[in-house]
């Protein structure tokens, strides 16, 4: 029988069940949908949300008063996805991905088909995690621009209201924002007291920081940026005042007001997958652009050549000019006992890795998808370098790190300057998720520092020519895979398949993987030349849609 069929029980005393059961007959579960707390939280939908929202407000204030009281936070953004779409995410007291065992619980509450089994689940979590329900909870929330963003929060917000959770509601930020909040609000009067927990205290941290890296350099021209007309579009305007004229930015795609044009041919997605400037822009040969998403946490940077080439710099070359640049500072300050090391995955450029691993001897782990895998990795360095190819990254710096760069003194005038400069670099930079602001101040540094123009950063190595499909499936789950994602191990057969159209290609790579955020398996090829490379992706991709074809989707020749 279902405890909530039962009697109150003592372990649950403090909930008002009828209130419960009240509040969660407003946010109805739609029948026949199956939600799941992926690599990005909940996304799908907005419309299909609201239940979702609801239930996942009584998770968060469980998770609070689980951690005794620590603030979570609750971004709701469906990042580079369509305007109509939305999601949510939770954010552990560091401003860390939730951790991996409370996703599968907030899996199961969005699923519950009916208010007793939604108390049924809550009573099984309150007894065997030993949540003690007379701990306070606090938990804050932040939307992006989407204008189904309000309705979702209030719903969020009535899950809180089962639990008595205390609410602060930090209205529009950008996803990395809000992560930052959280992490001040969690530190606040330690010893590792993270900064002010407002977008104020956020945007003078680095500022401040970025004043001092770029401090007597001659400027760069002007950064023409892409805003994908989402979020990251008012903020940056917010932010612009505290940059002063450290840094001129032009903003381009920055139309909050007309939702449907969110991510709609531009932001840094776009400008990845496409390989192409987003929609408005004209590229000047030379000129250096950058795209964020829309909740401004991946950045990407892109120029023209002489000859007209659309060239790209995707999260892959920013890890290579970020481990080049620290490298280069920790020698120069004195301090190259100081571990550096870099986290990939299996989608970034094969030539990438190569001139990590062979021209800066730095080592690269490779980890499946997802930015919680990636951070995970990247905290076993002293300074963790991650980037997804897509631009989703950061740095981490070990305390044992940052300890020693605070406490190092340098024994001449170049030390210092460079040890100055780490330590400014250790605050530029977010140390809770990618954050597309705080990249951009890195690139800018870096280039500033060196006075590069987008071709000479570049010329660091020439990417293999690479294609990403998406290919339609009856079910996505059949695909298994291990090694980093890079093998599959189910379907039978199809693996082998794979490896032998492969090998004919010269310099190939191709695997394939269920997506984590959407209803598709992606396809990536890499190979020699363009036309052998969108061969390979046509025909692995051609593959996997005669393996398990729907008959509803199309034949990846339509993708490339
Ligand atoms: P999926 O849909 O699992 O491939 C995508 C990105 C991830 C990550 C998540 C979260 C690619 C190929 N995949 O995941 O890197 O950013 O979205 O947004 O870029
Ligand atoms: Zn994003």
């Amino acid at each position: 029988m279902l405890v909530a069929e039962k009697q109150q029980t003592p372990i649950m005393a403090t909930i008002n069940l009828d209130n419960l059961k009240a509040l969660s007959d407003k946010h109805p579960k739609p029948d026949a949908i199956v939600f799941s707390y992926g690599t990005a939280g909940v996304r799908t939908k907005a419309n299909l949300l609201d239940s979702v929202m609801f239930r996942l407000g009584i998770l968060a204030a469980l998770r609070s008063k689980k951690l005794d009281g620590k603030v979570i936070g609750c971004m709701v953004t469906a990042s580079h996805n369509p305007a109509e779409d939305n999601g949510l995410k939770l954010i552990d007291p560091l401003g860390e991905m939730l951790e991996g065992s409370w996703e599968t619980h907030a899996t199961a509450l969005a699923n519950a088909p009916s208010n007793e089994h939604l108390i049924d689940y809550i009573h099984s979590m309150v007894s065997s995690l030993k949540i003690d329900l007379t701990k306070p909870a606090h938990v804050v929330f932040a939307r992006d621009t989407r204008p189904s963003g309000e309705a979702l929060v209030a719903a969020f917000a009535d899950g809180l209201k089962v639990l008595d959770a205390k609410e602060t509601d930090y209205s529009i930020l950008t996803t990395p924002q809000l992560h930052y909040i959280v992490r001040c609000l969690n530190t606040a009067g330690t010893p590792e007291a993270y900064g002010e927990p407002t977008a104020d205290g956020y945007y003078q941290k680095l500022a401040a920081a970025f004043k001092i890296l770029v401090e007597g350099k001659t400027k760069l021209s002007p950064l023409v940026l892409d805003c994908a007309n989402g979020v990251g579009a008012p903020k940056f305007k917010e932010f612009l005042p505290y940059l002063g004229d450290s840094l001129a930015v032009q903003l381009v795609n920055d139309d909050t007001d007309n939702a449907s044009k969110l991510n709609l041919n531009a932001g840094a997605d776009f400008v990845k997958t496409q390989q192409r400037a987003p929609v408005g822009l004209k590229l000047a040969p030379q000129e250096r652009y950058a795209s964020f998403d829309g909740d401004a946490d991946r950045l990407v940077y892109y120029y023209q050549d002489d000859d007209g080439t659309f060239k790209l710099l995707d999260g892959d070359k920013i890890a290579g000019l970020s481990a080049m640049y620290i490298i280069d500072l920790v020698k120069a300050a004195g301090i190259d006992s100081i571990s550096v090391g870099v986290v990939q995955t299996a989608y970034a450029n094969g030539a990438s890795t190569q001139y990590l691993r062979n021209n800066l001897n730095v080592p690269v782990s490779c980890v499946p998808t997802g930015v919680k895998h990636l951070h995970h990795e990247a905290l076993k360095y002293d300074v963790g370098v991650y980037f997804e190819a897509n631009g989703h990254g950061t740095i981490l710096f070990s305390p044992s790190a940052l300890k020693t760069i605070h406490s190092a003194e340098g024994s001449s005038p170049a030390q210092a300057v460079a040890i100055r400069s780490l330590r400014a670099l250790s605050e530029v930079i977010n140390q809770t998720v990618g954050d597309a602001f705080s990249d951009l101040l890195l690139v800018e540094t870096i280039l500033t520092q060196r006075q590069w123009t987008p071709k000479i950063w570049d010329q660091a190595y020439t990417d293999l020519p690479n294609r990403l499909v998406k290919v339609v499936v009856k079910d996505r789950s059949i695909f298994k895979t291990v090694d980093a994602e890079r093998k599959l191990v189910e379907p039978a057969g199809l693996q082998e398949a794979i490896d032998a159209i492969v090998l004919k290609f010269r310099d190939g790579r191709s695997f394939v993987r269920p997506s984590g955020t959407e209803d598709v398996v992606r396809v990536y090829a890499e190979a020699a030349t363009r036309p052998e490379t969108d061969e390979l992706a046509f025909r692995i991709g051609g593959l996997v849609f005669d393996y398990n074809s729907n008959g509803s989707g199309t034949r990846p020749r339509e993708f490339i």
